[in-house]
């Protein structure tokens, strides 16, 4: 038996697996179907204060290489995940809340509900793409890591951030100090690649309807992307937070590319689309090179690529 398990602190995962947040993880059936399978814990749907119905469809196009997303938030609020979350203990996986507010204020109002229910960890979504008249909050950096603060404050169990992709050395490098300062224990990297679309010729229309047919952008082709932000991230970081790694993993090669880049869990979104069996192949194939590369355990792999 390979021993795949991973440590954020304290709270243990039987395995780096989870899947990203918004992919099969909205309804009570989907959070189970996920605890039920090979994965390693849940991260839920990204909630509001109030349930939403989200943005008008269609919302979603999948091809083999990407996915583009519109939701826009469709979630049953808070109020309904803090009470089925008791429910899901049983599983004995680590439930991961995910929040996302319109203004700094919910967010606060969130964390607190949050607090006094039964999930093991917090994700602060701070990089939704898909909210027609609203930007970005972690491009804005002095209000997310004021949100940020605060909710440290608020919340003493695990504490993470959802992050999108960043374009210069120089901002990541801020980020990470203030990371480091703001104590979080692990970030998400990275959420969908913003600014995504396709226009089908045959009926010359975008595919997705909202926000002008553009939407976030995952899979496949967003995975280079991804593994430079983890990159300059755990370099960053010096060991001190841990690393969700999020962005085109569909086979253990790819999980295993996210290790050596510096990232200690991951995170499966457009390939789970399809459904929680990716898990488990994932999961074979894994061993199968941990075997073959004859190394006892992941985490003496994490960020140790050869320059
Ligand atoms: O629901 C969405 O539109 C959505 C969210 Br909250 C997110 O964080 N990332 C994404 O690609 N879509």
């Amino acid at each position: 038996m390979i021993d795949l398990s991973v440590f954020i602190k304290d709270l243990k995962f039987n395995n780096p697996f989870l899947n990203a947040s918004g992919v099969w993880c909205t309804t009570y059936d989907e959070i189970e179907d996920i605890l039920k399978s090979e994965a390693g814990g849940v991260v839920f749907k990204t909630m509001t204060l109030e349930k939403r119905t989200g943005n008008p469809e269609p919302r979603l196009h999948v091809e083999k290489d990407f996915s583009i997303n519109s939701m826009g938030l469709p979630n049953f609020g808070v109020d309904y995940y803090c009470q089925i979350v008791s429910k899901l203990k049983k599983y004995k996986k680590p439930l991961i809340a995910s929040i996302a507010g319109f203004k700094e204020n919910e967010f606060y109002l969130l964390a607190e509900k949050i607090k006094k229910s039964d999930f093991d960890a917090l994700e602060v979504n701070l990089s939704c793409p898909n909210l027609e008249g609203k930007g970005i909050f972690a491009y804005d950096i002095k209000t997310s890591f004021k949100i940020l603060k605060n909710i440290r404050k608020i919340f003493k169990k695990k504490l993470g951030a959802k992050l999108p992709p960043y374009f210069e050395r120089e901002t990541i490098k801020k980020i990470s100090e203030k990371i480091i300062e703001v104590k979080l224990d692990f970030v998400s990297l990275i959420n969908s690649y913003p600014l995504g679309s396709k226009i089908d010729i045959k009926d010359e229309k975008l595919v997705i309807k909202p926000n002008q047919g553009i939407g976030g952008l995952g899979g496949k082709i967003i995975k280079p992307i991804s593994i430079a932000q983890v990159l300059l991230f755990n370099q960053y970081f010096k060991n001190e937070i841990d690393i969700i790694g999020v962005g085109g993993i569909n086979d253990a090669e790819d999980v295993y590319e996210y290790i050596l880049a510096g990232a200690k869990l991951i995170s499966i979104g457009t390939s789970l689309l399809k459904g929680v069996k990716i898990f488990k192949k994932i999961k074979i194939e894994l061993e199968k090179i941990i075997k073959e590369k004859k190394i006892k355990n992941l985490n003496e792999k994490i960020g140790l690529i050869k320059i």
